[in-house]
């Protein structure tokens, strides 16, 4: 079963899409996801020039080998771009050993863990009113978690507010979109909502907020103090995490349980806050953290220090990432939740998909493989579009993180 053909498919429908697609000469097909938001190109360009190439001929069934090939024969190691571009070839491989084995591919992960993947919904609306509503209309649909974003007086634009409500994109321009920040104003705001929600929503509904990288290590510390009334599943991303000991200041100060690790793309990036226990949930996933072979060696050393998973899930991963991820939520001991932002209908009809949302859960699908593919022709109609995340400012100028 060698490797035929491999394709890089740029795509936008709606958003941009980067999908690695490969052939192999008994005409098995796989898919990998290899979108890194408003860095599409250089991934595109990777896996096209340097990877594509020294793919044609290679043993499909040889996983683990191609991905130290890959890794280890670029002599330049991790990064976002290397590592995308190799979690697309890993995750199409896996694809390929599915159907050739006549399997899901969570069967050969070691089968089902669980019934089904939890996910948690995106409620956000600019007015602590209007989110109400929006996490009731959550709860009608089923969700058991729900993350909570508003709008913070005093600001024009906060991160996680959408424009629509379902399908939040915060890639919005060719060029970056500026917004203004103030840790002051949005310090003094969170807790009240959060307040609000529980008292609507009593105590036993999952609820999780996205600091977003904004906060030092004492501010986050203070809002997880001020947050503890209400019972979080947890606090993501409360600093950038580059400095892994910043969390043990968070730490030793809140019992709000900690989640990071969307921007992380290896295992060198976790190692210390899994390790050190600094965190609760490890959000890696698989398009950004080298495939389900590595990803699945992070949930491992995780499963060892009670971190539990808490993948990223927002709509730049495409639906052959939130497949693949899915197929390893269910087979893992240590699962926690998985995101869970909704397509849109032009999206999912590029992506064909088995996986389906019921009661709260997503359910990966039976069929050999991961069960998703990508309509080629369909995907040609949607031409790629420049767009770029915002950069956020102080406001006094300063750029800070967004
Ligand atoms: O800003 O996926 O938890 N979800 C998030 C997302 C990220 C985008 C970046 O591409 O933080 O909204
Ligand atoms: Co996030």
């Amino acid at each position: 079963m060698k490797i035929a053909d491999a394709r890089v498919v740029v795509t936008c429908p709606g958003r941009n899409f980067v999908t690695l697609k490969i052939t192999t000469d008994d005409g098995l097909t796989g898919v990998g996801d290899a979108t890194l938001n408003g860095r599409e190109l250089a991934v595109a360009s990777y896996l096209t020039e340097h990877v594509v190439p020294a793919l044609i001929g290679r043993d499909a069934a040889r996983i683990e080998d191609t991905w130290q090939y890959l890794y280890k024969g670029a002599y330049w190691r991790r990064g976002p771009v290397t590592m995308t571009a190799i979690a697309a070839v890993d995750t199409a491989l896996w694809d390929i050993k599915g159907k050739a084995a006549g399997l899901p591919v969570y069967q050969l992960l070691g089968g089902r863990s669980r019934d089904g993947v939890t996910v948690y919904g995106h409620a956000n609306a600019e007015t602590v009113d209007e989110v109400l509503t929006e996490v009731g209309r959550y709860t009608e649909l089923g969700y058991r978690a729900v993350r909570v974003q508003t709008g913070v007086p005093g600001l024009d634009a906060t991160y996680g507010v959408g424009k629509d409500k379902l399908f939040y994109e915060p890639a919005d321009a060719a060029l970056p979109t500026e917004t203004a920040w103030s840790t002051p104003h949005y310090l003094s705001h969170v807790p009240e909502v959060f307040r609000r929600v529980r008292e609507e929503f009593g105590p036993h509904l999952q609820l999780l907020h996205d600091v977003h990288h904004r906060l030092t290590p004492i501010e986050a510390a203070r809002l997880g103090a001020s947050l503890e009334p209400y019972a979080l599943t947890w606090m993501e991303d409360p600093v950038p995490a580059e400095l892994q000991e910043g969390f043990r200041l968070i730490r030793q100060h809140t019992t709000t349980p900690l989640a990071v690790g969307e921007v992380f793309n290896s295992i060198w990036d976790c190692r210390q806050l899994i390790q050190e226990q600094l965190i609760d949930y490890i959000r890696t996933t698989v398009v950004h953290a080298g495939g389900i072979s590595h990803l699945r060696r992070i949930f491992d050393l995780a499963a060892l220090h009670h971190v539990r998973s808490g993948s990223h899930g927002a709509t730049d991963l495409s639906p052959v990432c939130m497949a693949a991820a899915l197929h390893l939520d269910i087979s893992i001991p240590n699962f926690g939740l998985q995101e869970y932002m909704r397509h849109t209908p032009e999206t999912d009809a590029v992506f064909p998909h088995d996986y389906r949302f019921e009661d709260g859960m997503l359910h990966p699908g039976e069929r050999p493989g991961l069960g998703v593919d990508i309509d080629e022709d369909l995907a040609a109609q949607y031409p790629y579009q420049p767009a770029q995340l915002p950069v956020n400012r102080l406001q006094d100028g300063t750029v800070h993180s967004w």
